[in-house]
């Protein structure tokens, strides 16, 4: 059985990603700061597969290396990491933006999945064998008005996905990226720091994806035979054709 260490579990792409992934009977280490939701979800699925939580901010690096050097030998071995732990924080125009969001989207979306990675990586190369998807984002591939920082932390994840594809190349290890549209999450609530009403304007007037679609389209990447390597993946609600044109009713 494989298994595989997913950041992000304890909501919105990460935890469905978790979820169907137990499906497909792979073994889980779920990632995030908050341990109850961690243990809620372990609870859940570890009828299914054997399940281990490891809560932690992946912006501590020191953490990040302690917790995943000190896996139990179970969990050793991980097949598959899917970088997923990040958040957009406000919406506002470069010149009047916040620097702690500044902060917190570099050290979380960019920072944390290098730290991640950086602690898996070695293990991946010593297995000969390995498998890395970065959840990018739209946001990587366009800017927006107002998404200045967000959009550079989602560019910098498609620069390191495609810099990890060359530099991990000649060690067998499979890496892709997902980059989605809108996905209804908890993601516009923590980008408007809970203002809900706003957050639900967000996805009103179309169908947006869900983050179990995006979950199932992970699984599919992940059980392609070991030659397939899905690269880059673009993935839009029906409705939508770039970051700024949706088609709402
Ligand atoms: P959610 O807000 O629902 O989930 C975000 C997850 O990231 C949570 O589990 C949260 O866990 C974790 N996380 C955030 N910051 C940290 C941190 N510093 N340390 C550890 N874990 C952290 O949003 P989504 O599921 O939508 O987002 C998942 C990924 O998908 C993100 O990278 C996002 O940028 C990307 N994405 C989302 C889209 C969307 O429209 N929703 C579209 C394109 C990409 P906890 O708070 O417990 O630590
Ligand atoms: C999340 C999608 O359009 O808000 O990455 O940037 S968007």
């Amino acid at each position: 059985m494989k298994t595989a260490l997913i950041t992000g579990a304890t909501s919105g792409i990460g935890k469905a990603t978790a979820k169907v992934f137990a499906e497909h009977h792979i073994n889980l280490i779920i990632c995030g700061r908050r341990q109850e939701r961690l243990e809620r979800l372990a609870n859940e699925l570890n009828t299914k597969v054997a399940v281990h939580t490891l809560c932690f901010d992946v912006r501590e690096k020191e953490q990040v290396f302690d917790m995943i050097k000190n896996l139990p030998e179970a969990f050793a071995t991980i097949d598959i990491l899917i970088n997923n732990a990040g958040n957009a924080h406000g919406l506002d125009p470069i010149q009047t933006g916040s620097i702690d969001d500044w902060d917190a989207m570099i050290d979380s979306n960019v920072k944390g999945l290098l730290y991640v990675s950086k602690a898996i990586m070695p293990k991946m190369i010593a297995q000969k064998s390995g498998h890395i998807i970065n959840i990018g984002s739209i946001a990587g591939k366009e800017v927006y008005p107002n998404g200045n920082v967000y959009c550079a932390s989602k560019h910098a994840v498609d620069a390191i996905n495609k810099s990890m594809q060359i530099d991990l190349n000649p060690y067998d290890i499979k890496v892709g990226a997902i980059h989605p549209g809108l996905v209804e999450t908890e993601f516009s609530s923590i980008r408007f720091k809970g203002d809900d009403r706003r957050a639900d304007e967000v996805y009103k007037g179309f169908d947006p994806l869900t983050a179990q679609d995006i979950a199932d389209i992970i699984a599919f990447v992940v059980t392609r035979p070991y030659h397939v390597n899905i690269a880059d993946l673009i993935v839009f609600p029906t409705a939508q054709a770039s970051s700024t044109i949706v088609k709402k009713s």
